[in-house]
């Protein structure tokens, strides 16, 4: 962790030019106050995977002083949530991470102000000792065994996620084929749906169990649980409690992801996000480096749609990242990450919605552009480093990560050579 007076040193140093910029949005002191406080309560859960360097399929070069176990990850989040205050979560994937000692696990996250975002379970990969392969699929797959080992994983996910105060599980299922014929699509369905009710029917009544989509990867002909269509479909057969999670990389090209998740508010089944970006698939890029107006698009929908229902912000939909970068530190990159959400989110709540619905009724296309690009291209940062500087962070979190050569105090007390679990 980096001493708080540096943190107060360095805002101290930045603390003149933040409040040249930061002055034009007070002249509405109101709405300043409710726009500051908004952004202050909206927390981004980090997953435990994107601490290490990720790879790909063809190869991966990891960094120095990766966090070897799941206390070295926690402090990492920690660390992101010290110097942001907007990633006050963290988001397990099992077995990458299990607990040993959940009790003590938690009183750690207690003690770093975190607590557990979602629960990520794990049947796209054999584990050593296994007894059965996923290599046909999992709940899907034709044997009973098999289908059985997949749901037993799920419920054990389940459990752990109790004993740390998790609230949720996201369930991702790379099941599908990759050539016609192998696979009859009904009857795959249906023994996927079987599985998920079993799974569902061991949710705790405060839990949700998120079902998330991908239209493509690891398989190639088809997915199981290809797209917002089949996720709702699973997640209204279900019940209640089931919701359709949106990672924003899991779409074919040019999808219009925010009306997707315009419908699924509406219908009051969208449960959460897993943000990143991406220029031709899944690439899992920082996000808001490749389509920051998209976000902002995205955003504009969520702002829209959960006032419109009366949702809390913050609380209401399950806020992750997902992603897995190769060539960026990975705690510089999810502070990238974090600050484009906030970004995104402070923008799309200047958006004027009652200009914008007046614009719309009287089909003025124009004025709807504007009124959207204004907020837009309105450089909102101020705002985002002065609710971070209310709650103790700091105002330029990167340069402040480097200045204070955090990884260089991570490369010389971590064990070397560590690859950190993950991608
Ligand atoms: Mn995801």
């Amino acid at each position: 962790m980096i001493d708080q007076s540096h943190i107060t040193k360095h805002n101290e140093e930045r603390a003149h030019q933040h409040e040249l910029r930061v002055a034009p949005f007070r002249d509405n002191i109101i709405v300043f106050e409710k726009l500051i406080q908004l952004l202050r309560d909206f927390q981004v859960a980090i997953p435990s995977w994107a601490l290490g360097t990720g790879g790909t399929r063809f190869g991966r070069f990891s960094g120095k002083g990766e966090p070897g176990n799941l206390e070295e990850k926690m402090e990492d989040v920690a660390l992101l949530h010290q110097l942001n205050r907007s990633s006050g979560a963290i988001s397990l994937h099992i077995p990458w991470d299990i607990p040993e000692d959940p009790a003590a696990t938690r009183a750690l996250a207690e003690r770093y102000g975190l607590r557990f975002d979602a629960m990520n379970s794990n049947t796209f990969q054999d584990q050593p000792g296994q007894e059965h392969s996923y290599k046909f699929g999992s709940l899907q797959h034709t044997s009973k065994a098999i289908r059985r080992q997949a749901i037993n994983h799920n419920l054990d996910v389940i459990r752990q996620g109790v004993a740390l105060g998790s609230k949720s599980l996201t369930v991702w299922l790379s099941d599908g084929s990759c050539f016609p014929g192998q696979l009859n699509f009904r009857e795959a369905f249906q023994r996927t749906l079987a599985g998920l009710q079993e799974i569902y029917a061991a949710l705790p009544p405060d839990w949700k169990l998120f079902v998330e989509y991908k239209a493509f990867e690891p398989n190639f002909y088809s997915m199981t649980v290809g797209d917002w269509g089949q996720s709702l479909l699973f997640a209204q057969k279900l019940g209640p409690q089931a919701y359709t999670l949106v990672d924003l990389g899991h779409h074919l090209a040019n999808a219009n992801i925010e009306q997707i998740v315009a419908l699924l508010l509406m219908e009051g089944k969208l449960g959460g996000f897993h943000f990143n970006d991406s220029k031709y698939g899944d690439d899992d890029l920082t996000v808001g480096s490749i389509n920051p107006y998209q976000l902002f698009l995205i955003f504009n929908e969520l702002v829209e749609g959960m006032d419109e229902r009366g949702m809390n912000h913050a609380r209401d939909l399950g806020w992750m990242i997902d992603a897995s970068h190769n060539v960026k530190d990975p705690l510089e990159d999810l502070l990238q990450s974090v600050e484009a959400i906030m970004i995104a989110y402070a923008q799309a709540l200047l958006i004027d919605q009652v200009a914008l619905k007046e614009a719309q009724q009287s089909n003025d296309v124009t004025r709807a552009q504007e009124i959207l690009q204004d907020a837009f291209r309105t450089d909102v940062r101020p705002l985002v480093a002065e609710a971070r500087l209310r709650g103790g962070g700091a105002l330029d979190p990167i340069a402040l990560f480097r200045s204070a050569a955090v990884r260089e105090g991570k490369i010389n007390h971590r064990k070397r050579g560590v690859v950190a679990t993950g991608l």
